[in-house]
This record gives structure tokens, sequence and C-alpha cells, in this order.
């Protein structure tokens, strides 16, 4: 069986564009943006050769275009380890954990998404999957509504449920198997436009939090947007509205800077659609929902814990001063433009201090041993070329604001800040991987290559 298997990347690549294709039947803005996302690309690379080098010299000029990120939004334990293992058949696993109580969105989270460097290489297709958490509904009788709506569901179709099983016994599936799993893996990330749930309880549910009434009223965890990847977010977001999208108001993240660091996101925000709901007498009565939006984003050098503290800590600095100020969006872009300063601004400073991760090749035409060298040396003597590596994750202060911004302006609530790693874990069968031993990972092995293939020292 195994010689016959498609590999993992190979069914994350097609069921990547077959969710595209969906969502842009659903949602045609979504179609709309990417076409100016490819088009800012193209120009992004033409007005600089270096960034088009770069891309080529990592052997990542080809992802840009087909790279993209969804989120779902679950509501049980059991929802979540099975989707565990769905992506699992794609090779894609859980990378971090995200907590959003503090933000006031009643969730916690992870990515599933590729761990190696070559099966980010193939295709890097992440989603964003939040578990409810309905410890932080405060009203019981909701909440036993809640669960009981919940249990009567089943999101995944026989059929998925079945492939699953037998790509974890045979390792792996078949050209035809994998063909109709990506078909039945498709149905959980469809849109209902007929919620399971009466008007009544939907209308409970929405007024104790907007995001609960999205989780649990419907059949499955509609896809909720998909990202392209921009080169250029502020060119992107400066066109939006000129092609009939209106983006929100401020992108998040760190500002703009000569080497991008981590990630910055700007969404458009949620459309209303038609939705019907059961009344009293069983009858379909019409109504409306909010949930599905657009996102495009920009990646930058992903930055190791030191950098990452030094981000965190800005950050907080430039969101007090904002606050305090009262801020508009202007001012607030100026402010955080202004603390940010305090980042170095150069790849070369932020391999110095430590606080970015990069990957190391033996230039162009290099050949022979260095004895001796260790791999600063090897960098100073041109003999070894750096470039940065792309953070795959996401940004849990930025998460926030994508949700607050399709979820409507006071959907935030105040829950007390209460992260639940261990429970989170136990739902979903499985730790999650830490993002930070990745990168590093990615680093160590590309140093190790490069002295090995030198025959320089380890050092
Ligand atoms: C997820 C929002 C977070 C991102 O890119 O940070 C997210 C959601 O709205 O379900 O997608
Ligand atoms: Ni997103």
């Amino acid at each position: 069986m195994s010689a016959h298997v498609v590999p993992p990347h190979e069914i994350r690549r097609r069921f990547a564009q077959a969710m595209s294709r969906m969502y842009r039947q659903e949602v045609p803005a979504y179609g709309t943006l990417m076409e100016l996302v490819a088009e800012v690309n193209r120009q992004a690379m033409a007005a600089d050769p270096a960034l088009r080098e770069g891309l080529e010299a990592t052997d990542s000029l080809d992802r840009i275009s087909e790279e993209r990120h969804g989120a779902i939004r679950l509501g049980t334990p059991a929802e979540l380890a099975t989707m565990r293992r769905v992506f699992a058949v794609m090779g894609m696993y859980p990378v971090g954990y995200y907590d959003l109580s503090a933000a006031g969105i009643p969730v916690h989270a992870t990515a599933f998404r590729p761990m190696t460097e070559a099966a980010l290489k193939t295709n890097p297709f992440r989603v964003f999957t939040s578990l409810l958490r309905l410890d932080l509904v405060a009203d019981p009788d909701l909440r036993a509504d809640a669960e009981k709506a919940l249990s009567r569901r089943d999101i995944f179709t026989p059929g998925v449920r079945d492939l699953i099983g037998r790509a974890e016994r045979q390792g792996g599936l078949s050209a035809e198997e994998a063909e109709t799993f990506i078909q039945e893996a498709l149905e959980t990330f469809r849109w209902h436009d007929r919620a399971l749930v009466s008007r009544d309880l939907y209308e409970r549910l929405h007024r104790s939090h907007r995001l609960l009434a999205d989780v649990v009223s419907f059949r499955g965890p509609h896809i909720n947007h998909l990202t392209p990847r921009t080169l250029d977010i502020d060119r992107v977001q400066e066109l939006m509205p000129a092609r009939g999208i209106a983006p929100k108001e401020t992108i998040e993240g760190p500002p703009r800077r000569r080497c991008p660091i981590l990630l910055r996101q700007t969404s458009f925000k949620a459309l209303e659609e038609p939705v019907a709901f059961r009344d009293e007498t069983g009858a379909f009565v019409q109504g409306t929902h909010t949930a599905r939006f657009g996102e495009i984003e920009q990646r930058g050098v992903a930055l190791t814990p030191a950098g990452r503290a030094l981000y965190d800590q800005l950050l907080a600095r430039a969101q007090a001063r904002q606050k305090e100020e009262k801020a508009g969006p202007a001012a607030a872009a100026a402010i955080l433009a202004d603390v940010f300063s305090d980042f170095p601004d150069s790849y070369a400073e932020l391999r110095a201090r430590g606080l970015a991760y990069f990957e190391y090749a033996v230039a162009q035409g290099v050949s022979g041993a260095r004895p001796g060298a260790s791999i600063e040396d090897l960098v100073a003597a041109g003999d070894v070329v750096v470039h940065p590596i792309v953070y795959e994750d996401f940004l849990p202060v930025s998460a926030a604001g994508i949700f607050q911004s399709n979820l409507g302006e006071g959907a935030a609530q105040s829950f007390a800040r209460s992260p639940n790693r261990e429970a989170f874990e136990a739902a979903l069968g499985a730790p999650v991987a830490d993002e930070f031993r990745l990168y590093e990972d990615i680093e160590r092995a590309s140093i190790d290559r490069c002295l090995r293939a030198l025959g320089a020292s380890a050092a």
C-alpha cells in the first residue's frame, strides 16, 4: 500500500485549492481580493528586484501566489480531536496555543500547519482553529442549551471519518481515496444557510456573545475567511475601496518597516447573509447572520523569544499610548511607528542581537574546505549567505483585532484572562508544538549543512 500513497503535501495543496474555489463562489469579494493581491505582488517584485531574488533564493517564489490561511471555530472537544486527525491526513499539525479570553473572545486556539521546512515550501496552507469555551459563558441555562445544540450535530461526513481511519491504518491514502477525502472533508467547511437552532435560541446566543451564535447555530464550522499573502499590505489596503471592498481601519501587527517582522494583517468586514431559522411551529423564517469575511496578510521574519518579548513590550507600550491619547487611526499608526523605532530594522542587527531567525546557505560558486572556520567567519567572508526565515504563525493580539472587526462593534466582553492550555490539549488529544523550537530547528539544520559542505568546524 505505502508505495501508492499520495504524499500529504499533495492532498493539502489540492484541498487548499478546492477550498479556495468553494470560498470564491460563496464570497465573491474574496475573488476580487485575490486578484488585487496578485497584481500588487507582481508590482512589488518588479519594483524591488532584491525582494524577488530573496524569494527565489529560498525557493519560496512559487508559494506566494498559492499561499493562504483560513479559520474555523469549533464547538466541542470531540470536534477538535477529529479535526486534528483530518488535518494530519494533509500533513498539518497543531502549532502554538492562543488564548483569546483576555481580549474578550471566549475561545482558545491553535494553528494547524505543516511543520518542516520542506513541507512549508511545498505548500504552507494553515488553518487557525478555535475551540469555544463554554466555561466562560456565565448563564447556566444558555450554556446548557448551547451544549445540547452542539451535541445534536455531527460536523463530519461518514465518508471522511472512514477515510481518516483508513489513512491512519494504511499510513496514507491512495489517489482515489485522496480525491474522495478532499471532497468529503470540504463538506465540513461549507456554508449552510439553514440554521440548526430556532430563531429564539439564535437570538439568546447572539445577545450573550456574537461568537457563541456563530459557533453553535449551524450544522458545521463554515470556513469564515481565507487570507492570501501579499508583499505590500499598505498598498492593498489603499486600493481596496476602489475595488468595492471596505477594509477595517487599521492594520494589525507591527508598523511598516524596511525589514518586515512577524505578521501584519487587515480584513474587510463580514457580510450580512440570509439564513433560515425554525420558528416555534417548525416553519422556516428568514433572518440574517454575519460571519464570513476576507483578510490579507504580509509575513516577515520569525522572531526568537528575545525578539518576541521586545515586540510584545513595544506593542503594549504603543497600545497604552494610543488609548491615553484617544488616537484615531492615523494618530495610532504614527504612535506605533514611533514606539517601534526602538526595534532594530536591519537584518544584520536583528541577527547580531539574536532577535530573529535566519537560514544559512553556501554562497553560489563557493566550494572547498574552510577548516577551523566558524559560521560567523563564513558569513563575514561571504562564503555563506543569510536569509530571513518567514514567520508561519499567528499573533494573539492581532487575531483578537481580526475577530473584533468581523464580529462587529461591541462584540467583545470582558472575561478574566484565563488561558487553559491543558484543557485545550486534552480536547485536542495531543500537545501543541512549540513554534520557537520549529524555527530554531530550521536555523540549526541550515547552519549544520553549511559547516558540513565547507568542512568547517562546528562553533
Ligand atoms: C479567527 C481570527 C484570527 C488571524 O488571522 O489572526 C485569524 C476567526 O475569526 O475565527 O484568522
Ligand atoms: Ni486570519
